[in-house]
Formats: C-alpha cells, sequence, structure tokens
C-alpha cells in the first residue's frame, strides 16, 4: 500500500536550536529525567477520531482537510485502509499509543451483529499492525453519543432499550479493548446530561448511570479485563449541564454508587476550564483523592466558550501539569493522549505532523522544567513552610484529632489574637516559576 504520508521521514530528535520544522526540539525519547527516558514518562498517544476521521467541517462550512488514505465512504473497506495511515504516523513520530472509539474505526450495519462484525474485522486489521510495529493501545471507548439512537443519551436516556443498546456497546467495545491488549477503557459522559429539567428526571438518570457503570465493573471481572476503567469529566456540551462536570463532581458520585475503587480520572485540559478551572485544578484534585490516571492533553482558547481541542503549546501550563504528573508518581497504564485536532485552516497531512510535534516539544520541555523545579525544591519548601504551624502545638492537635471545639474555645480564649499572619508571596512565587521557563 503507498504510504499516506509520503515524503515525510522519520522525525528525530535535533536539540533547541534546530530550525527543522519536522524535528523535535525538546523530546528526545531516551533521554532519562529523574531516571526515567522522556518516552516512559510522557507516553503520548495520537487519538485516531481526530487525526484520522475528522474532517474539520463546521457549522459554516465543508470539511477541508485532505486526507489521502480516506476514499470518503463509510465502507468496511475504507475503514480498513485508514487503519495502516494511523501506523505509518505513529512510527514516523516515534509514537507508541494510540486510542480510539469503536465507531471510529469501524462502521454501522443494519443490525448490532452486523456492526460488532465490521468491528471484529476491523479489529483484526489493527491487530496485526499493532504486532508488527509495537505501537498499541492506551485505552478504547465506545462512542455513545454520535447515533441519533443516543439523542438522549445513552445510561440516562428515558428509553430503557437504550441504555440496553448502550450496555451491548460497552460490553464489546471492552472485549475488543482487551483483544488488542489496551492499558484502559474509557467512559466520557457524552450526552449524559440534559437541557431542560422540565422533562429530566434527574434523580433516576443518576442512578441509571450509577448502575451502569456498576454493570460495566461486573462485566470487566467477568472477561478479566485489568486495565482500569477512567472516567473523563467534562462540564458541558454536548449537553447543557452533563452530569460528569467536574473531577470533584464525579469523585462525589463515583463515592455515591460505590465506584471509586475502579475508576481513577482521565483529566481533559480543555474540559477544565470549561468547568471554569485550571488544569492543574483538576490533575491536583484528582492527585489528592488517589485517583489520577491518564490525560487528555489539548487546550481550549480562553476567548472561545467551547471545546476547541487544540493541540497543546503553552508551556506553563503544561508544567504545572507535568508537576502533578510527577508528584502523583508518573503515569502507570496512562499517558498523554492529544485529544486535538488541527485548525481547519491546516488542511495538509503534514499539518498533523506540525501538531504532534509541537505538543509534544511543550510536554517534553515541561518534563524537564517540572524536574527542575522538584530538583531546587523551593516551590515545595515554600508550600511546606506555609503550613509549619500544623506541624506542632495546636496545629497538631487539630490535624491529629486531639483537638475539639472546646480545648480550641480554652486555647483562643487563653492566647487572645493569633499569631501574625505571613505573606503569601503570590507575586515572588509567579516570578519564580517564571524564572524556570
Ligand atoms: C469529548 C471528549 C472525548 C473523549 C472520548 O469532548 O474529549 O473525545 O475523550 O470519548
Ligand atoms: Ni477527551
Ligand atoms: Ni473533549
Amino acid at each position: 500500500m503507498a504510504e499516506a504520508f509520503a515524503g515525510i521521514p522519520k522525525i528525530e530528535y535535533e536539540g533547541p536550536k534546530s530550525k527543522n520544522p519536522l524535528a523535535f526540539k525538546h523530546y528526545n525519547a531516551e533521554e532519562l529525567v529523574e531516571g526515567k527516558t522522556m518516552a516512559d514518562h510522557l507516553r503520548f498517544s495520537v487519538a485516531f477520531w481526530h487525526c484520522f476521521r475528522n474532517r474539520c467541517q463546521d457549522p459554516f462550512g465543508a470539511p477541508t482537510r485532505l486526507m489521502p488514505w480516506d476514499d470518503g465512504t463509510e465502507s468496511l473497506d475504507n475503514s480498513k485502509n485508514r487503519i495502516p495511515a494511523l501506523f505509518e504516523f505513529c512510527e514516523k513520530l516515534g509514537v507508541k499509543y494510540f486510542c480510539f472509539h469503536d465507531r471510529d474505526i469501524a462502521p454501522e450495519g443494519d443490525s448490532l451483529k452486523e456492526t460488532n462484525k465490521n468491528l471484529d474485522e476491523v479489529v483484526k486489521v489493527v491487530k496485526d499492525h499493532s504486532e508488527k510495529t509495537g505501537t498499541t493501545l492506551l485505552w478504547g471507548t465506545a462512542c455513545l453519543f454520535a447515533n441519533p439512537r443516543f439523542m438522549h443519551g445513552a445510561a440516562t436516556s428515558p428509553n430503557a432499550d437504550v441504555f440496553a443498546y448502550a450496555a451491548a456497546q460497552v460490553a464489546k467495545a471492552m472485549e475488543v479493548t482487551q483483544t488488542l491488549g489496551g492499558q484502559g477503557f474509557t467512559f466520557w459522559g457524552g450526552r449524559e446530561g440534559y437541557k431542560s429539567l422540565l422533562n429530566t428526571d434527574m434523580g433516576r438518570e443518576l442512578d441509571h448511570l450509577g448502575a451502569f457503570l456498576n454493570m460495566a465493573v461486573d462485566f470487566k471481572k467477568d472477561i478479566s479485563f485489568d486495565g482500569p476503567f477512567y472516567i473523563e469529566p467534562k462540564p458541558k456540551e454536548p449537553t447543557k449541564h452533563q452530569y460528569d462536570f467536574d473531577v470533584e463532581a464525579c469523585f462525589a458520585f463515583l463515592q455515591k454508587y460505590g465506584l471509586t475503587e475502579h475508576f481513577r480520572f482521565n483529566i481533559e485540559a480543555n474540559h477544565a476550564t470549561l468547568a471554569g478551572h485550571d488544569f492543574v485544578h483538576e490533575l491536583r484534585f484528582a492527585r489528592e483523592v488517589g485517583l489520577f490516571g491518564s490525560v487528555d492533553a489539548n487546550r481550549g482558547d480562553l476567548m472561545l466558550g467551547w471545546d476547541t481541542d487544540q493541540f497543546p503549546n503553552d508551556v506553563s501550563e503544561c508544567t504545572l501539569a507535568m508537576l502533578e504528573v510527577l508528584e502523583a508518581g508518573g503515569f502507570t497504564t496512562g499517558g498523554l493522549n492529544f485529544d486535538c485536532h488541527v485548525h481547519r485552516e491546516s488542511f495538509e497531512p503534514v499539518d498533523l505532523f506540525h501538531a504532534h510535534i509541537g505538543g509534544m516539544d511543550t510536554f517534553a520541555k515541561a518534563l524537564k522544567i517540572a524536574a527542575d523545579i522538584r530538583a531546587d525544591g523551593d516551590l515545595a519548601n515554600f508550600v511546606k513552610a506555609r503550613y509549619a504551624s500544623y506541624d506542632g502545638g495546636i496545629g497538631a492537635d487539630i490535624e491529629s484529632g486531639k483537638a475539639d471545639f472546646k480545648s480550641l474555645r480554652k486555647y483562643a480564649e487563653d492566647k487572645g489574637e493569633p499569631a501574625a499572619n505571613e505573606s503569601g508571596r503570590v507575586e515572588m512565587l509567579e516570578n519564580l516559576l517564571n524564572s524556570y521557563l
């Protein structure tokens, strides 16, 4: 088969001084950072849907992207022909992982059985290439939002048949993920949310979603799939109120339905900002509750209120993210999945390379800076010192549970005014962070 990306060589590391747009300036796969290779730290992944399906049409205009690997039909043959392009791309880029939704890789048939048969056929092609190249599935997922049957949601649809259909689809997608050696399975809420309370029984919908995910856990045990489940929060889009709003809301949901030991978070940068949070806030919360898992590495545009899914290029934002990843002990089964698409006006195949090279270099640079910040320890020491009043005396009594309101009242009455506050030094710390960038 002809190359999909003819004329584009394997992308090599040339160092920060290189002016070659098709070379890495910071990502040097084998370079050690904190004793581990950059490749093992960053575990980059290509999102099949954005790279190989998304043609960049928008509500105002027709598709723009040139995709020489695709004949524009929904045929099974065309689906199979897209697969070598994915592996060629990953190999040239030096990326070892990819992610997909079931419906990205194979077309739906006239019945669920036929749809599953189509999926099996394409999965055979994927498996074959995966075994030959060593490029494997980071996580799989089921598309429970594109087909009109999911117009009211999947697990939260008022139509119980749709719930059943979604369950069948997730079961199959999980099996396929397992067949391909996928390291995890992601649940993004899709249309699990609502537009109007006038037609919605929120309590029942939440219970249905909780039941659905518990059934998924049971099925996972049945088939002995050992990767983690990821839940991917997003506050809105396509519905107005998504139930999986942000990490904090999802954590409460997981607790209520007894799911915390089976799930970790897949945190998407653009979803964080849509929820009114910094990317790093979501990562920190997930880390603090011990459920950090994986990352959808993109960025939004703060001028726009939707999921623009742009490639990451903000070193400062990514540095704070990599600090969280390192503090969490690094990725295990997760990684940095580029859930992003090129801009509509960047329509040529080579633009996919520029986009990924930029994203990879940004995170590589961020990783090195985060490691420097950790090695210096100034930031961590400042934070530690700020809470020193809890390391002994009354603070230690509070943290250990020894204190109660009665003893604290006595303490406060005896002591009078609290010890003088110290400056939070926000600007000084911002300057410190900038000194590393
Ligand atoms: C959509 C989500 C989606 C998930 C996978 O906004 O980011 O792409 O990552 O279903
Ligand atoms: Ni995502
Ligand atoms: Ni998204």
